[in-house]
């Protein structure tokens, strides 16, 4: 018979790396009002045309609502695959999102603005990605449409497969079609922090270049080495080979931006009506782990903390991946220029001092749990973030602790009747070794509280 938590539950160290200043002036507004559009976050008053490939999804959407609400003419393209994977693992996003034509139409009436949306496969449909940069002539493309869970990524031949088919035949389907529709747009690609692997470089992660020390002596600055975690990652690793080569040859411009994990739900734009709502994902495939302990202190289950939770991640607020984005199409490389790489993360932070704070602050244990993952158990993790905020971005961080926690209890609160508790335990191991050590983790053995059950919507 399996068993519900066969690991102990661990005294977790207090957090070193919050501040108890409070930020809540910058937490997550929740006005009524349409936010009107105002300077850049650089102040840069200049209007683009941009496509958002992945426009559909939880950082997507909510970047496309705020690019509209800063004057930017937006359109969205995403084939709902995101959507298909939810009904195959047979979860849900936390949140009732709407479908993206009630989404477009809400934004209209409550901004006066227009979105497009189109259906298109990016890694399939090439012939329609063509015709579209051909007809809307955009001045960027920001890149979110690929597979972006490492679990899912892992779970067996058929997603390993797909994430590599879907994310690397996107990208370069993106270069082609930019060069065949002879079109100038700037490609703004969402990367990821984990390219460069954890505490690999042995000193304070650059922001994509790397000085090295060639044989012979030779001075040279080259892309950091890749050191990718999970085939998903892998994916990314491969991208910033094909940005390197498309913008050598063709000399496309490109920025590549290596983001951490984005917490939170709602932004200024998504709060405006409830047909805005952005996606929460809080299961064991696509769920990540600031918005899984959120959830689960709310729910009164016991935080899933994958081995000692010595792993050191980056973080950023998902207002300010919206920022970062718009601060990016403000600042293009020229022409000729090599790939531009911004880190963009607001912090690093233990996976445990992520859950004391979360133990804290809603008195549900920490537990932890046999690591799914093959991953380092501790690592120091020391990260330039200085482009973006030489550009003006002042991001949100972990320590808004109110902030944090009213935004995912108002969540969860209103719509808990949605989560189901046996998505929770982690359902993709990373190798054979990890799912024999996890074969003890019974998924129905996780109940919510009786008083957030008791609140339960009918
Ligand atoms: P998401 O899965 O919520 O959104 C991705 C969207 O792209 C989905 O709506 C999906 O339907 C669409 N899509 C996927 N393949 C497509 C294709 N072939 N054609 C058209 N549309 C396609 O993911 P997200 O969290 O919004 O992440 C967006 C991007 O940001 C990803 O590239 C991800 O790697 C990167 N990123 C995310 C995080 C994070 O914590 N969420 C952190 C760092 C980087
Ligand atoms: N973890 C736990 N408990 C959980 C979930 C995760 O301890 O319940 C641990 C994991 O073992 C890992 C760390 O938390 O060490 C981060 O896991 P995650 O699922 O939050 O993030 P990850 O798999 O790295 O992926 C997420 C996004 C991905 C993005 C990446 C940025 O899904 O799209 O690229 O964050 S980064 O991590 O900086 O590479």
């Amino acid at each position: 018979m399996k068993l519900f938590y066969t690991a102990i539950a661990v005294l977790l160290p207090v957090a070193t790396s919050f501040s108890p200043a409070s930020i809540s002036s910058r937490t997550v507004a929740t006005s009524t009002t349409a936010i009107h559009a105002e300077n850049g976050v650089n102040g840069s008053a200049e209007k683009k045309k941009v496509i958002i490939l992945g426009g559909d999804g939880f950082c997507g959407w909510p970047t496309s609502l705020y690019l509209s609400d800063q004057g930017h003419d937006v359109v969205i393209v995403d084939n709902l695959s995101r959507r298909k994977i939810d009904l195959d693992l047979g979860c849900d996003s936390l949140t009732p999102i709407s479908s993206p034509e009630t989404r477009v139409q809400a934004w209209k009436e409550v901004s006066g603005k227009e979105i497009k949306f189109h259906n298109i496969d990016v890694a399939k449909e090439y012939d329609l990605l063509v015709q579209l940069i051909k007809d809307e002539k955009p001045d960027s493309i920001v890149h979110f449409a690929e597979q972006r869970a490492a679990p899912y990524s892992q779970k067996n031949a058929k997603t390993k497969r797909y994430t590599v088919d879907n994310n690397v035949g996107g990208s370069n389907n993106l270069c082609c079609a930019i060069i065949d529709a002879d079109v100038d747009a700037h490609i703004v690609h969402l990367g990821t922090m984990g390219v460069y692997g954890y505490g690999t470089s042995g000193g304070e992660i650059p922001e994509g270049y790397i000085d090295v020390t060639l044989p012979g002596g030779r001075e040279a600055n080259i892309l950091h080495p890749a050191h990718p975690g999970s085939v998903y990652h892998a994916t990314k690793c491969m991208d910033a080979i094909l940005w390197q080569f498309y913008q050598k040859n063709d000399q496309l411009r490109i920025t590549d931006l290596h983001q951490g994990i984005v917490w939170g739900t709602n932004t200024p734009q998504t709060v405006l009506d409830e047909r805005l709502i952005n996606r929460f994902d809080y299961d064991g495939d696509y769920g990540t782990v600031l918005n899984r302990f959120l959830m689960q202190g709310a729910m009164g289950v016991p935080l899933t903390v994958y081995g000692t939770g010595g792993q050191t991640r980056g973080f950023i607020h998902v207002t300010d991946t919206a920022k970062c984005i718009e601060l990016a199409i403000n600042n293009p490389p020229a022409t000729g220029d090599r790939v531009e790489i911004f880190n963009q993360i607001a912090e690093t932070c233990r996976v445990r001092d992520v859950a004391e704070l979360v133990a804290k602050l809603t008195g549900v244990e920490a537990k932890c749990i046999p690591n799914p993952r093959q991953e380092a158990a501790e690592n120091e993790l020391d990260v330039s973030n200085r482009k973006f905020c030489s550009l003006g971005l002042d991001p949100v961080t972990l320590d808004a602790e109110d902030g944090l926690f009213s935004e995912v209890t108002a969540i969860v609160t209103k719509y808990k009747s949605r989560c189901d508790p046996k998505m929770i335990l982690p359902a993709s191991f990373w190798n054979k070794a990890r799912a024999e050590e996890c074969a003890d983790l019974d998924p129905s053995s996780i109940k919510l509280k009786d008083d957030v059950k008791d609140k339960v919507e009918p």
